[in-house]
């Protein structure tokens, strides 16, 4: 069955490409793959672009909300430091679509360096304590940075409820087989992770819009590294 088609996304890869946020050649990611493609969410950095993401966001998430009216939370939380303006704008986003419905929401996010003056906090923004906290973030690959931002909002006794990130890889956890990253945060922690688009989402964008050699050799990192659920 094929997914539902979300304007919204087309609109989002559309902007990404003209901003050259989705850049094309060779790049070596942090889990070391080489990878065709790149997405730079700090380009996001024009009061244009960060309105587009901060709607692009909104949006995924209301969808979600929509589809599962349990779903509730209270704090949007941006891993330091790409996912600082991220959470801010998601924030605002939510506000300006449904002002009636998220004028309460709030977020925050972690220090990177250790402060010993002041409140000595390791957080800037709302106390995650026994709050409901979902994390924006900008990619999901091998899924550590997740991690990183899920120990550090167990640690200030937050509950974990979801993960949003604006482009899902789709990425086997490890070369030699097995589940993908995003599958895994599920498993581990039991909460639904969004994104705004998937890997496949852009590769359906790419025809006609980037060189055919690119879109090629994006869908054979896709057979190498791609994950099946
Ligand atoms: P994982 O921690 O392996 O999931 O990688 C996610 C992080 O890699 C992101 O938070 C980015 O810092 C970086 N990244 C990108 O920004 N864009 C990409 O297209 C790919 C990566 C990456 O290195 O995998």
């Amino acid at each position: 069955q094929p997914p539902p088609y979300f304007p919204y996304k087309s609109a989002f890869l559309q902007a990404c490409l003209s901003a050259s946020v989705l850049i094309f050649g060779t790049f070596t990611l942090k889990s070391g793959r080489q990878s065709p493609y790149f997405f730079n969410a700090g380009l996001f950095h024009e009061a244009d672009l960060l309105h587009d993401i901060s709607i692009a966001f909104a949006q995924t998430l209301i969808s979600h909300i929509s589809l599962n009216p349990t779903f509730s939370f209270d704090i949007l939380f941006g891993p330091a430091y790409k996912g600082v303006p991220l959470a801010t704008a998601v924030a605002l986003g939510l506000r300006e679509l449904d002002p009636q419905r998220f004028r309460k929401v709030q977020y925050s996010f972690n220090r990177k360096e250790i402060k010993d003056h002041g409140d000595g906090g390791a957080i800037v923004g709302a106390p995650l304590k026994g709050k409901k906290v979902v994390i924006v973030d900008d990619v999901i690959t091998a899924g550590t940075a997740m991690r990183e931002a899920v120990e550090i909002i167990r640690g200030q006794g937050g509950i974990l409820v979801g993960v949003m990130v604006a482009l899902d890889r789709m990425e086997r956890m490890r070369d030699d087989g097995g589940g993908s990253a995003i599958g895994e945060v599920k498993r581990q922690y039991g909460v639904p992770v969004l994104s705004i688009v998937d890997l496949n989402d852009l590769i359906g964008t790419l025809g006609g819009t980037v060189k055919k050699e690119d879109v090629r050799r994006v869908e054979e990192y896709k057979r190498r590294y791609g994950a099946s659920d």
